[in-house]
């Protein structure tokens, strides 16, 4: 039995992933022998509904100077981040001189925005290589984990906020009750906090199990994060769906009373009972899909190897860290995998040891399948390489070749 970070109630966890790496611990061939793996099991609390991991790596561990992912790698998240910035500005906005906070800003990906437009900003992004290159754009960044102490820290120095903005962050930290303390101190009486995260409903749905990787402790829905915030005098006002990273959800919260709570919150939570989130049956059955995606890839990757074909990865995702190791897959079955990140390239993947290449190198391949690992960026993959005379491999929602 383990006990939740949310509501303190035991829960048994459902899956188990075996030992697991640092997902974004990218490895030099000279460093090899000592990585550091971590026993990767996740588990659904029949209280408040929060679909979490058991144990994780340290903070520091997986965000530091070294951080791998670098948010303006895709143009279509760019795109989003544009369109997210601007719906903050034009509903919460409206007082004069307003100042905005986004939590794990990254590269500047989201204040860019902010920045062009003159808008008093902070970004707190404790990964100081990626933080750098959004001070180097101007974006006033600090370098930070934020939590309670950080909040009362931002208050004193610029005062309370009109929108706290975070993406694919709120997911990543186990100390949320200080985050969510934090928020509720820094946000003006009509502030809002408004984040993005990969959403258990389509976890659920396309068995999209490889979002579970050391970074990732929770697998946010509409039942959890409400349950969550009210426990801090806030309350879920909005919910949207979003197409990004294979399925998310954006959650606006504010003060208990501020505001009107739409519709779409109870909508939302009714549709999460009628699919069963809140019930520990679909998660069994989640298991077993899960096992039978593994065994898919497997012997599918295996089939072509005996048959003599090429077969590359395409993305180096934190994604693809899970499905390596779980799936048993090295350099005998995948021969390498492109990536346009230059702090992954020349490196091999965490684990398995699959080298990472440039995306020339891709090009230059002419191989016979690639496996497409960022499935999440699929769209925009896909208009980038209509040439590609290959086939694809996908393991979402089940595992197929597809041209
Ligand atoms: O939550 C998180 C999300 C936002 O980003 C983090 N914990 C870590 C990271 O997860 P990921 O590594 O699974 O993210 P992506 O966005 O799926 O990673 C895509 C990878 O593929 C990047 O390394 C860049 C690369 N890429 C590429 O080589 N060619 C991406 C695109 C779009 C391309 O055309
Ligand atoms: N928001 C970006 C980056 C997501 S990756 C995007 O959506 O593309 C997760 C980021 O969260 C990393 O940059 C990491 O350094 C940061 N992070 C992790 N813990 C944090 C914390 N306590 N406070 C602020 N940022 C944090």
């Amino acid at each position: 039995m383990s006990l939740c970070l949310i509501c303190n109630n035991e829960y048994k966890p459902f899956i188990s992933f075996g030992p697991q790496p640092i997902a974004n611990g990218f490895i030099k061939m000279e460093d090899l022998g000592n990585e550091y793996f971590f026993d990767m099991q996740v588990g659904h609390c029949e209280v408040c509904n929060m679909v979490q991991l058991v144990d994780q790596p340290d903070r520091e561990q997986m965000f530091n100077s070294n951080y791998a992912f670098f948010s303006s790698t895709s143009t279509y998240m760019a795109k989003h981040f544009q369109q997210f910035a601007e719906t903050i500005k034009s509903t919460y906005l409206q007082n004069d001189n307003p100042f905005v906070v986004e939590m794990g800003s990254n590269d500047g990906i989201m204040l860019q925005n902010f920045k062009n437009w003159n808008i008093r900003h902070l970004g707190v992004e404790p990964s100081s290589n990626v933080a750098d290159v959004a001070r180097s754009k101007g974006i006033n960044t600090i370098v930070e984990f934020f939590d309670e102490e950080v909040a009362k820290n931002i208050i004193s120095e610029y005062g309370k906020a009109d929108a706290f903005m975070t993406a694919n962050v709120m997911c990543h930290i186990p100390y949320i009750h200080s985050i969510a303390k934090g928020i509720k101190t820094l946000l003006s009486d009509n502030g809002v906090l408004c984040f993005e995260d990969p959403y258990m409903g389509d976890i659920m749905e396309k068995a999209s199990y490889d979002q579970i990787y050391d970074e990732h402790v929770f697998f946010f829905s509409a039942m959890s994060v409400k349950y969550l915030f009210e426990m801090h005098g806030m309350e879920l006002i909005d919910a949207a769906h979003q197409t990004t990273h294979g399925g998310s959800m954006r959650y606006t919260l504010a003060h208990k009373g501020a505001y009107n709570v739409s519709k779409s919150v109870e909508d939302l939570i009714e549709k999460e009972k009628s699919i069963g989130l809140n019930n520990s049956k679909n998660y069994a059955e989640l298991k077993t899909r899960i096992e039978k995606s593994k065994t898919d890839l497997y012997e599918l990757l295996s089939s072509l190897k005996s048959q003599g074909k090429k077969v590359v990865g395409y993305g180096a995702t934190s994604k693809s860290t899970t499905i390596l190791n779980y799936c048993n897959i090295g350099p005998d079955l995948i021969e390498f995998i492109s990536d346009t990140t230059p702090i992954k390239q020349g490196k091999l993947t965490p684990g398995m040891h699959i080298p990472v290449k440039e995306y020339n190198d891709f090009i230059a391949s002419d191989a016979d399948y690639t496996v497409l690992f960022a499935w999440n960026h699929k769209t925009e993959i896909m208009e980038k390489e209509s040439k590609y005379k290959g086939k694809w491999i996908t393991h979402v929602p089940f595992v197929q070749v597809f041209e």
